[in-house]
């Protein structure tokens, strides 16, 4: 049988074709594959149950306070478990950040005196360099905490400085906004430093927050640096993770939630869906690196094991509510005038709530510290830390 030669040349064509493809295929997913397994080795080597070392709980912790994304709470955590402890702290000479929106850099925060060199404890907001390194105590675990972008973007919309968000979008009112995205047929060009604003509290310049390949780049970066991710949607069960972590107890990560806002970004306004579309397509950065640890989070989880979880999880609830009860008075807008100096809030009050203690919570130190307004707490610390003469 003859076979005709322009059909013989097609298939050959055709076999050239599928084994390049072939060839091609298995060097990505190896190439893949050697990424992927490089890139967890930082993420699974944390070790869940405690043996390896030697029960002791660790007192250092690098937590890059992202904004918008319940760090402050976080924060206030931190912030009561040096305290507790009498552990070091990055903190400038005046302010309550880092340096922000300056990348961060080793010669911002205050030197710490002989015998100490390096800080225990980083949570201040900053935005991330490798600096931090420098100035770290090299056993600190790191840390940080992401929320869907989407959320993230209007709560900050919302709450940012006006000025801010006047530049970025030309209004500050989120209907108009929306409503404006919603029925435009132009591109949308955001100018700098407008989205995918996580990204940039981790050090990524703007113009990098929309380059895929960049993006792709910073969260291998990511991973092989940060020990633990959190989630703000899955907040307490990022706190178990956390405690395992650093083999802390329960009281350890109780907390009362700071900073949140009166008008809580919850779900998205059903009447915009071609707005929230592109809001979505402005954070491609966010919504990679959201969507990446999101998947980590929850392998974490189920290597943990969501029984476990569950259970410690509802262990956690029944303190903070024991707590609760027990501290607070009750909950009012950030502008009360009842509010005792020490927790009233500093920065749009108008916007958020606060708590007033309960009689007995007056008189308790843990109450206290708990509903400790941020810049009231560092302030505080800032003069401990001189009074015991680390800085
Ligand atoms: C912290 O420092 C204070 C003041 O020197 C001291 O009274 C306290 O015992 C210290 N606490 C711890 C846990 O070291
Ligand atoms: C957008 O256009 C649609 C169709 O023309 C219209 O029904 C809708 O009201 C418009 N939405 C806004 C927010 O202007
Ligand atoms: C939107 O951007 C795309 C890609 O940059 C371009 O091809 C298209 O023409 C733009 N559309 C408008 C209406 O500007
Ligand atoms: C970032 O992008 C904007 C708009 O595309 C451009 O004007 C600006 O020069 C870029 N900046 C840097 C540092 O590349
Ligand atoms: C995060 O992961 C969980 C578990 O896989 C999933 O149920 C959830 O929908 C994810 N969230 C987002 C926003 O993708
Ligand atoms: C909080 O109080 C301020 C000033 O009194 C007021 O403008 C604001 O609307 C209040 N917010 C809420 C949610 O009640
Ligand atoms: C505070 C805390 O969680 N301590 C634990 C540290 O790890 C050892 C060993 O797993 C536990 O027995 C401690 O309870």
């Amino acid at each position: 049988m003859r076979v005709p030669k322009a059909f013989l040349r097609k298939v050959i064509l055709c076999v050239v074709i599928i084994q390049l493809m072939y060839i091609l295929t298995s060097k990505l997913s190896t190439n893949e594959k050697s990424i992927k397994s490089k890139s967890s080795t930082k993420l699974e080597k944390i070790s869940l149950d405690n043996k390896r070392r030697g029960d002791k709980p660790l007192n250092s912790i690098y937590f890059l306070k992202t904004h918008k994304t319940g760090s402050t709470t976080l924060q206030s955590i931190l912030m009561r478990y040096g305290d507790t402890r009498n552990l070091s702290f990055a903190f400038k000479e005046k302010n309550h950040e880092l340096g922000w929106p300056r990348v961060f850099h080793k010669n911002i925060p205050i030197k710490l005196k002989a015998p100490h060199s390096r800080y225990d404890i980083i949570c201040q907001h900053l935005r991330h360099s490798d600096d931090v390194f420098d100035v770290l105590n090299p056993k600190a675990k790191v840390i940080t905490i992401l929320r869907n972008p989407t959320y993230n973007f209007i709560s900050t919309f919302k709450y940012f400085y006006e000025k801010w968000t006047k530049r970025c979008f030309g209004t500050i009112n989120i209907d108009e906004f929306l409503s404006t995205m919603e029925n435009s047929t132009s591109n949308i060009t955001v100018s700098n430093e407008c989205v995918n604003r996580q990204l940039y509290d981790l050090g990524m310049r703007p113009n990098d927050t929309v380059n895929v390949i960049k993006v792709k780049r910073k969260i291998w970066e990511m991973d092989m640096t940060f020990d633990l991710v959190m989630i703000s949607e899955y907040f307490n069960e990022g706190l178990i993770l956390l405690k395992h972590l650093m083999n802390w107890s329960f009281d350890d990560i109780v907390y009362i939630s700071k900073n949140v806002q009166t008008k809580k970004t919850k779900g998205i306004d059903v009447t915009y869906p071609e707005a929230y579309r592109k809001i979505r397509e402005l954070n491609i950065g966010d919504e990679m690196l959201y969507q990446h640890y999101n998947k980590t989070f929850w392998n974490m989880i189920n290597n943990f094991g969501r029984e476990r979880m569950n259970r410690e999880v509802s262990k956690l609830n029944q303190i903070r509510d024991k707590m609760k009860t027990f501290c607070i008075g009750e909950v009012v807008n950030g502008t009360n005038e009842r509010l005792s100096e020490h927790n009233k809030p500093t920065w749009m009050a108008n916007k958020v709530n606060a708590y007033i203690l309960s009689e007995e919570g007056k008189h308790d130190a843990t109450c206290k510290q708990l509903v400790a307004g941020e810049d009231q707490y560092t302030d505080f610390l800032r003069q401990k830390m001189k009074s015991l003469g680390y800085i």
